[in-house]
């Protein structure tokens, strides 16, 4: 089965996704996302300039050496360029064998493990009241998990808070935009949003949390002691994690399980988190860590650990990174969650799927393949703008982690 055509579409239904559709000689075809947020145009070069001339004429069945060979061959490995065009092309290859073989994708991954996929959403306001209400609508919506994230008295905005609520959207500047960050505001703030949801709600819904990078290991250490008595199913990225080792602090002093790896590209980036048991769920996933087959091999390491998945599921991973994940969550045996953060209604349109939430999970279709697909004529309607992240400086004027 020849590799006879293989091209990027970007398109941008409120938001810029970049995605590669690969055609066989058998005229089966398989589609990938290769979405990077902020920095889209890098890897669309990345896949048309240096990947596609290499990929013309390739047996499409040999997932495996495809990507040994982009990923041993660039002699320059890892990163999140590269790795994400590698895993858009895994994920389309992936998609034709599974097309090929007539099955839905999960089966070729060993099968089903569980009936749905259980996510959490992203529940968001700019006070402590509004993002209790926010929960509650989440909880009227059947969610299970929900994630809540409020604004910080003293600063004009943050991470995590968006004035569209279901559709939360980060990437919103032609340039960057300047947000002003306070750790010990941010501190006082997270502990007193914990307690009047739990007193509120109760304890029947998993409740977690995300710090978007901004801690340091021993002021991650005071805020996991904080919200203990709150039981969070987790604190997410409390610690930007490029030095391992940097977790045994934060590690030793909670009980508040931990969750990392969003901005992560490969198995190297969390061997020590995982082999050490620093932390409790790996958030990689598919578009950002090399695909299925790479995002196999961190699952399976995880799984000897006691580490369990948290894929992440932002807006900017597409609809075809959501089916592709979903297949992956229903069958990997570790499994713990899965992120859900809604796509707005022009985007489904351009990425049918046949995934669709019921009552706390996503539920996958039998469709051969992921299940996604991409309609041209639609994403043609929608051309590129240009979309940043935001920055964030410290009260000083100090470049910051956003
Ligand atoms: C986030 C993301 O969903 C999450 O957990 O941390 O919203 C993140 O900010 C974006 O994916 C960045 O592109
Ligand atoms: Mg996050």
């Amino acid at each position: 089965m020849k590799i006879i055509d293989a091209k990027v579409i970007v398109t941008c239904p409120g938001r810029n996704f970049v995605t590669i559709k690969i055609t066989t000689d058998q005229g089966l075809y398989g589609i990938g996302d290769a979405t990077l947020n902020g920095r889209e145009l890098a890897v669309a070069s990345y896949l048309q300039d240096h990947l596609i001339p290499c990929l013309i004429g390739r047996d499409a069945s040999r997932i495996e050496d495809i990507w040994q060979f982009f990923y041993r061959g660039a002699y320059w490995r890892r990163g999140p360029v590269g790795m994400t065009a590698i895993a858009a092309i895994d994920v389309a290859l992936w998609d034709i064998k599974a097309k090929a073989a007539n099955m839905p994708l999960y089966q070729l991954l060993g099968g089903r493990s569980r009936d749905g996929v259980m996510v959490y959403g992203h529940a968001n306001g700019r006070d402590i009241a509004e993002t209790v209400a926010e929960v509650g609508r989440y909880i009227d919506m059947g969610y299970k998990a929900i994630r809540a994230q409020t604004g910080v008295p003293g600063l004009a905005s943050t991470y995590g808070v968006s004035g569209d609520k279901m559709y939360y959207e980060p990437a919103d500047g032609n340039l960057p935009t300047e947000n002003l960050w306070s750790t010990s505001k941010y501190l006082n703030s997270v502990p007193k949003l914990f307690e009047t949801l739990r007193d509120t709600y109760g304890f029947d819904h998993h409740l977690l949390h995300d710090t978007h990078h901004r801690l340091t290991p021993i002021e991650a250490a005071q805020l996991g002691k904080s919200l203990e008595p709150y039981k969070l199913f987790w604190l997410e990225d409390a610690v930007p994690a490029e030095l391992q080792e940097g977790f045994r602090l934060f590690r030793q002093h909670t009980t508040t399980p931990i969750a990392v790896g969003e901005v992560f590209s490969s198995i190297h980036d969390c061997q020590q988190l995982i082999s050490e048991q620093l932390i409790d769920y790996i958030r990689t996933t598919i578009v950002h860590g090399g695909g299925i087959t790479h995002l196999r091999r961190i699952a399976h390491l995880a799984e000897l650990y006691h580490v369990r998945t948290g894929f992440h599921g932002a807006t900017d991973l597409s609809p075809v990174t959501m089916g592709a994940a979903l297949h992956f969550d229903t069958w990997v045996p570790n499994f713990g969650i899965q992120e859900y953060m809604r796509h707005t209604p022009e985007t489904d349109e351009v990425f049918p799927h046949d995934y669709h939430f019921d009552n706390g999970y996503l539920k996958i279709g039998e469709t051969p393949g992921h299940g996604v697909d991409i309609d041209e004529a639609k994403a043609a309607k929608y051309p590129y703008q240009r979309a940043y992240l935001p920055v964030n400086r410290l009260e000083d004027g100090t470049m910051f982690n956003w």
